[in-house]
């Protein structure tokens, strides 16, 4: 299985790369975004300003700093404003950049927060979908990443998650 399932807190995880539900700035703010700049240290900040900030729906690296995760992947998902269709591309597109720069750097663990479904009140039932299909099937395509990680923070999210888990298991 190259889907994992996991509650806690993506901060603490050692692996090659988290990814960040960012701002378009990078300039770090509250949420997992806020959490993330907390543990890494300054020296993330002073990086992403090199990095010229980030649209809705791509990704940026960044090393780790101080973080256990070597590798953080700066996303930028959409805002919720009922606009379905685009808003659904840009959350997909958020998963499918991140994937491909843990392709293309060959990580073998990328660990995804719930993107957009904090501060920008994307509904929790349609973004899990969209992140579990997104990623299924880029799995299936690609060798790398090995291992894909959705790390819930919430109850709500984990059974959502749990409930797509178990309908592929039919
Ligand atoms: N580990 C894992 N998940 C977390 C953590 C954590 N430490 N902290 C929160 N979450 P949000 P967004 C979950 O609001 O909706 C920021 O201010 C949280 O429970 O962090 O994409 C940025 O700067 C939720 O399920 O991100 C942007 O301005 C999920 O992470 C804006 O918020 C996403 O919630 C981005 O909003």
């Amino acid at each position: 299985m190259r889907i994992e399932l996991l509650l806690g807190d993506i901060t603490d995880l050692d692996v090659d790369c988290i990814v960040n539900a960012a701002r378009p700035s990078l300039m770090g703010g509250g949420g997992v975004d806020g959490a993330i700049h907390k543990k890494a240290g300054n020296e993330l900040a002073e990086f992403c300003k090199s990095l010229g900030g980030c649209k809705v729906g791509e990704a940026k690296l960044s090393s780790g700093f101080n973080l256990k995760s070597k590798n953080i992947i700066h996303t930028v998902g959409p805002r919720y404003l009922f606009k379905k269709q685009k808003e659904e591309d840009d959350l997909a597109s958020c998963y499918y950049q991140s994937l491909l720069i843990a392709k293309e750097r060959k990580f073998y663990t990328l660990v995804f927060p719930n993107i957009s479904t904090g501060a920008y009140g994307y509904p929790k039932d349609l973004a899990s979908k969209i992140a579990f299909n997104t990623t299924s099937k880029f799995l299936l395509e690609n060798d790398f990443p090995r291992k894909v990680i959705f790390c819930c923070f919430d109850t709500e999210n984990m059974e959502l998650y749990l409930e797509i888990f178990k309908s592929q298991l039919l």
